[in-house]
């Protein structure tokens, strides 16, 4: 029996040159017109003003995309950008990842220039990704109806049951399936949106409120990655499609001993 064609609808929306917004998903045929429409509205209601350039890929999958779980989502409650950093730098470096390879991500993403996509940085913070001012952008992602489904009553249970929180986390449970990334720094370019994560395959996805304050336009990704073929991962990273099909527990507010004690994820 054929399978059902399945379809990536990305969209990336930008104003006077500066990136605005950008989602994705993965979609079946009969779901692309209310995709489109919810993601050009989107681009032309934002914080940062009404996108003047918007540009929607909606691309046939040749292969079928890899089903893999979702990453258990926790938050700490963190007071203050330093407070934040500080557990970002304890969870991190649990896992391998150098004090300096850290810093050196958090100076990145305050330098005042949000790249199209994530860094890549080895765990000594030397920067690996092939063009320094763009980055990797993550694509061809998806959920399931189902896990979709899931993950909104899972979310709604602690309030958070939004688009910006979903699609971070379909985001960070794909890059996490791969061996080689050890872990990840987050921090919204959205001068409105405060809180970042980090993750880590042990630990799960790790809100961290108050990352930056309130008013600061810039962000971005950092993945830490170790031993292999770069070009594998950002061949991954950028073209194996994959769909959320099982959602893990998403809890409230955990201490950060907590999270350093528990091995959330294998
Ligand atoms: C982004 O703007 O894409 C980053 C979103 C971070 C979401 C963090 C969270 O609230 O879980």
């Amino acid at each position: 029996m054929s399978r059902r064609k399945q379809y990536s609808i990305r969209m990336r929306s930008v104003k006077s040159g500066g990136h605005v917004s950008g989602a994705e998903g993965i979609y079946e045929r009969d779901d692309i017109s209310s995709i489109v429409k919810e993601y050009t509205e989107r681009a032309l209601i934002h914080d940062k003003g009404a996108a003047d350039e918007i540009r929607l890929t909606i691309e046939e999958l040749k292969d079928k995309p890899r089903k893999i779980s979702s990453l258990p989502v926790h938050t700490l409650n963190t007071k203050n950008a330093a407070a934040a950093k500080k557990a970002a730098m304890k969870i991190l470096t649990s896992v391998g990842i150098t004090e300096r390879a850290v810093e050196e991500a958090f100076s990145a993403l305050d330098v005042g220039i949000t790249m199209r996509g994530a860094m890549l940085m080895n765990i000594e913070g030397v920067r690996l990704e092939p063009d320094l001012l763009r980055g990797v952008r993550v694509t061809r992602m998806g959920i399931t109806k189902n896990a979709s489904a899931d993950l909104s009553r899972k979310l709604g249970r602690i309030g958070l049951n939004n688009s910006t929180v979903k699609e971070a986390l379909i985001l960070a449970s794909k890059v996490h399936k791969y061996r080689m990334v050890l872990g990840e720094l987050c921090i919204s370019d959205d001068p409105n949106y405060t809180t970042g994560y980090i993750a880590t395959r042990t630990h799960g996805y790790i809100r961290l409120p108050r990352i930056k304050k309130r008013g600061v336009p810039f962000g971005g990704r950092a993945f830490f990655i170790t031993g292999g073929e770069v070009k594998d991962l950002i061949r991954y990273l950028q073209i194996t499609p994959v769909l959320i099909s099982d959602i893990k527990p998403c809890e409230g507010v955990v201490a950060l001993k907590d999270i350093l004690e528990r091995r959330a994820h294998s």
